[in-house]
């Protein structure tokens, strides 16, 4: 990593002026312009953001709109070559984007890697599958006579609403999708990290991404996300963040008079789960729960909240777990040494506490990791902790942070425990550790969710290789960094041909004569 900490040098110290980018010029505002703070030192600046105003909002929307038939027009190979660019780019200014998710979204160096190769991988796997699945018509079998094809379109006008917790991977993965199926997209970042979204689309922009065809448009949910949501010109939107955001999305949507049915593509939260059972080996358990619970803080929608003990291997499991909470380093983001970062800002630090308080009040705490104030004084900081509680049900929202629940279970209460978490009604990511290929099967074929995994941890999926995406509370679908994912951003258009009438059938040209 030293190189690349030497190269991330120079952009740690940068004050950033970030704002919308948009299909025409903005001028500066400074009534509306807000700072933003680093989460492991709030005494730090990484610069201010301008946020969108509603006026800029719908004159976007104009350029969007106007830009789309054009854009939808362009070949296949051609928008795919911008994104293939925009991925080199990426990979060219990595310690810059790195720098900035560490400074804005409290990342550790090692995420920060996976962050953006996630985001490279994105482009060139959807700019791979855009050109298979858009260059050529699909033909279809058919009467004689007759031809049939089917081809995909893009649908309109996409907005791209994006969390904080993936500011460059599902910022860009969301994005990419949209623009190289042929949509035109109006991307809104976090407004806790606008500043990387800004310099990532400042390179798109660079690769040769027309200014209409993607715009960057920073600000909150009421000044920019309800003005998209609600405007009819938006054909679909693709959001990921939590699940009563996406509810209020899909209302305002369907609430629009002369609108198009419209697209939501949306992932959303979970209450992933992890069943260990009798036959599975502690250490591995405790390494695979403590990367899936406390990596990236617990900031991940994939990250394990509930961890099922089958009761004959929960005392040696929770020993070694404590033992291992016990030597996790908490602090600033940028030092090799630690291992869990900031959580994203107070407001996210106040909800967790509150939880944990709780939970202690109740005499709950089995396991926790403690701060040392000398690395955590300064910064949004929440210590890992293990809970004991009685089942998933009793869980009232998920809690976005480094906060595992444990459950212990007896081996003829299995198919119970499966019942409960099905019944409730998320759907995201899974987990079984057992050496009985049988049990985990079983249990892999009744669980409802997108993700499982079987003997490992239950995070980072990889694009293209275990498509990520859950069902129910959790989400629509299709899966991002999957086959299927563009379908949901194109038009399908079958186009049908009489092919006598072009002299193509001389039987019933015959008929007529
Ligand atoms: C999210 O946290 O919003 O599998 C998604 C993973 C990531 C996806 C996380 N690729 O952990």
């Amino acid at each position: 990593y030293q190189p690349l900490m030497d190269a991330m040098a120079k952009h740690m110290e940068t004050t950033y002026q970030a704002g919308p980018l948009l299909a025409f010029k903005v001028d500066r505002d400074p009534s509306n312009t807000h700072e933003v703070n680093s989460p492991f030192d709030r005494r730090k600046t990484v610069g201010t953001v301008q946020w969108t105003t509603k006026d800029q909002t719908a004159k976007a929307l104009d350029a969007a709109w106007a830009a789309f038939p054009r854009w939808d027009d362009t070949p296949v190979a051609e928008r795919a070559a911008i994104v293939r660019r925009f991925a080199d780019l990426m990979e060219a200014n990595l310690a810059e984007l790195m720098a900035l998710c560490s400074r804005e979204g409290g990342k550790l160096l090692t995420d920060g890697v996976d962050e953006i190769r996630e985001a490279v991988d994105f482009c060139r796997y959807y700019a791979m599958r855009a050109e298979e699945l858009f260059a050529e018509p699909t033909v279809l079998p058919g009467p004689t006579g007759e031809s049939n094809e089917l081809m995909l379109s893009g649908k309109g006008v996409f907005a791209a609403i994006s969390p904080w917790n993936f500011p460059v991977a599902i910022f860009c993965g969301q994005m990419v999708a949209a623009a190289v199926s042929g949509n035109t997209v109006l991307a809104k970042p976090a407004e806790q990290t606008s500043i990387v979204a800004h310099r990532v689309i400042e390179l798109l922009h660079e690769a040769g991404m027309p200014r209409d065809v993607v715009q960057l448009l920073p600000g909150d949910g009421p000044t920019v996300g309800s003005v998209l949501t609600s405007d009819p010109r938006v054909t679909g939107v693709v959001f990921t963040g939590g699940t009563d955001t996406a509810q209020i999305i899909n209302r305002a949507l369907t609430a629009r008079e002369n609108a198009p049915l419209p697209t939501l593509i949306a992932e959303t939260g979970g209450m992933n789960a992890l069943i260990v059972d009798s036959t599975a080996l502690p250490e591995q358990v405790v390494a695979d729960v403590i990367s899936s619970s406390f990596q990236s803080a617990g900031q991940r929608c994939s990250a394990l909240r509930v961890l099922y003990l089958q009761e004959d291997v929960a005392d040696r499991v929770i020993e070694i777990l404590d033992g291992a909470m016990d030597e996790l380093r908490v602090g600033d983001p940028r030092d090799l040494g630690t291992d869990v970062g900031p959580v994203i800002d107070e407001e996210a630090r106040k909800g967790l506490m509150a939880h944990i308080e709780t939970l202690k009040k109740e005499g709950r705490l089995v396991a926790e990791t403690h701060l040392d104030p000398a690395h955590t004084s300064e910064g949004t900081f929440v210590a890992p902790m293990a809970f004991r509680i009685d089942g998933i049900a009793s869980l009232e929202r998920e809690q976005f942070g480094p906060v595992l629940h444990i459950v212990r279970y007896k081996a003829s209460e299995i198919d119970k425990v499966i019942e409960s978490i099905n019944a409730r009604g998320y759907g995201l990511t899974f987990g079984v550790h057992s050496r009985n290929e049988s049990f985990a099967e079983q249990i892999a074929r009744k669980i409802r969710v997108g993700n499982v995994y079987i003997n490992r941890n239950i995070i980072g999926a990889v694009v293209g290789v275990q498509p990520f995406g859950g069902q129910g509370l959790s989400g629509t679908g299709p899966k991002a960094g999957g086959p299927h994912y563009l379908l949901r951003f194109a038009n399908e258009k079958t186009i049908t041909i009489n092919t006598a009438a072009l002299g193509g059938n001389a039987s019933l040209l015959s008929l007529g004569s």
